[in-house]
């Protein structure tokens, strides 16, 4: 009994905590009323895996950005009614809004707004869990919080001018301004570091010449979904945006009983924030990286289109246009209908559902195929007067076996085919290894 009152008692004070929020969508004057609606609804799911509840939304008309506020004055008096007829405490609003855009409308409402960056910043700080997580997440934070830090100075000011208030205001401020400063070095320097270890972990992995391949996507596509089905691990799978934060890298052996590596890692978004594009560099150095790159599409969900542009987008700002990519149209089970015939684009396709595990044979087939163009075993004879480039063969090559005779060192390795080229001199085609090396060992 005492501890069904004390329970009572907890969820009583986690109902008062939970905020309660207004979600405003922004139709732009180029924007159809669907893409609003849609955008819209990701905003309220934004703010849903951010922990408050929504209590309404309303999507506002916007044919010219307002400087003051982005919206204009009608609107903002209509949102301020619907706020005190719902008495929500939050509001959240779908674009990027500047520093003293926010602090107006703030003002008008008399209640926390919050824009999209701020929430997606707020999901990704609830979500942390590993130290470089955190740390990445707390640079990205800062950087966003630096040209908002005037609201302090601001309520300092509003005590009323004259003596004690306009300089240790402003000295406050600095003073804030120079910790943040030298807070954003630490964090800075300190990713730099885990950076280096990924590197050094990352050239181990390449050196054993396994291929790696990441997934990508939108976030709730289904990457982690596809990394449980294909390695049979048990990574957090969740209907929420932004579940998996930190990357994880794990073995998948081939049906050809080749093994290469599979990574997934942190879900896009459509406008993700810069910051913290910026901030998950050393995460997202293992899609940078990859041999082969999986971008996971959600086949059901009616943004499809966007999504996937949305993708490609960030894609580019990581610079990983030319990795060679495959779509794979997830949750086929959704969509009875579907036809893999109208996948769109000229990328290589294939159609999946984790649920199921339709269509994870062809793309384990496809696996197999890039694999076994990528790498090849062969067998390299160096002179003896060559043998300095062994060292260098040794780090970058598997090598299964090493043999001395009287010309000079006869190796078997495996190695990625651009690798092997570099080696072509030293390639000796011999009869029973020639299916295996053919066509491979010269791309
Ligand atoms: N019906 C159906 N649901 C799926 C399928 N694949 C994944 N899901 C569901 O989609 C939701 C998101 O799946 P995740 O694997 O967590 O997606 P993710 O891309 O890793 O998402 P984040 O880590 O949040 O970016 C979960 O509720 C899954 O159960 C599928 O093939 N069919
Ligand atoms: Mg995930």
């Amino acid at each position: 009994m005492k501890s069904g009152t004390m329970a009572g008692r907890v969820s009583e004070i986690n109902n008062n905590l939970t905020e309660k929020a207004l979600v405003i969508g922004i139709r732009g004057s180029r924007q159809s009323q669907s893409e609003a609606e849609q955008s819209t609804h990701e905003l309220a799911s934004l703010v849903e895996a951010a922990g408050a509840d929504v209590i309404d939304s309303m999507i506002c008309p916007v044919q010219q950005i307002q400087v003051r506020s982005y919206i204009g004055s009608g609107k903002v008096e209509e949102i301020g009614n619907l706020r005190k007829a719902h008495d929500v405490n939050l509001i959240a609003i779908d674009v990027a809004l500047s520093p003293p855009q926010q602090r107006n409308l703030e003002r008008d409402w008399n209640c926390k707004v919050i824009d999209r960056t701020g929430i997606i910043l707020d999901i990704f700080a609830r979500r942390a869990a590993t130290r470089e997580g955190q740390l990445q997440v707390e640079l990205a934070q800062l950087k966003y919080r630096l040209p908002r830090l005037t609201r302090m100075w601001e309520h300092l000011s509003r005590l009323g001018a004259g003596i004690g208030t306009r300089g240790p205001g402003e000295t406050q401020l600095e003073v804030d301004r120079r910790r943040i400063r030298s807070r954003l070095d630490k964090l800075e320097c300190d990713l730099v570091k885990i950076k280096k270890r990924r590197k050094i972990q990352r050239e181990n992995r390449r050196r054993s010449g396994v291929l790696s391949v990441a997934l990508v996507g939108y976030t709730n596509a289904g990457k982690s979904s596809l990394l449980n089905r294909l390695t049979g691990s048990d990574v957090a799978v969740r209907d929420q945006l932004f579940v998996t934060l930190d990357p994880t890298i794990r073995q998948l052996v081939l049906p050809n009983q080749q093994t290469i590596t599979v990574s997934d890692t942190v879900g896009f978004i459509s406008r993700l924030p810069h910051e913290l594009v910026a901030a998950f560099h050393a995460t997202l150095e293992e899609v940078i990286e990859a041999d082969l790159l999986l971008h996971v599409i959600d086949s059901a969900t009616p943004d499809r289109e966007e999504q996937i542009l949305d993708v490609e987008k960030v894609l580019k700002e990581l610079g990983v246009e030319a990795t060679p990519i495959i779509r794979i149209y997830n949750k086929v089970d959704l969509q009875p209908d579907w036809s893999p015939g109208q996948s769109p684009g000229p990328a290589d396709t294939v159609s999946v559902s984790t649920v199921n595990g339709y269509g994870i044979d062809e793309l384990l087939g496809k696996l197999v195929q890039f694999q076994s163009q990528m790498s090849a075993r062969a067998t390299l004879f160096i002179p003896y007067k060559d043998t300095g480039i062994i060292a260098s063969i040794r780090d970058r090559c598997e090598i299964f076996s090493e043999t001395f005779e009287a010309e000079g060192t006869r190796l078997q390795v495996l190695a990625k085919s651009a690798l092997l080229s570099k080696y072509n001199m030293y390639v000796v085609v011999e009869p029973e290894l020639q299916s295996f090396t053919k066509g491979d060992a010269g791309e």
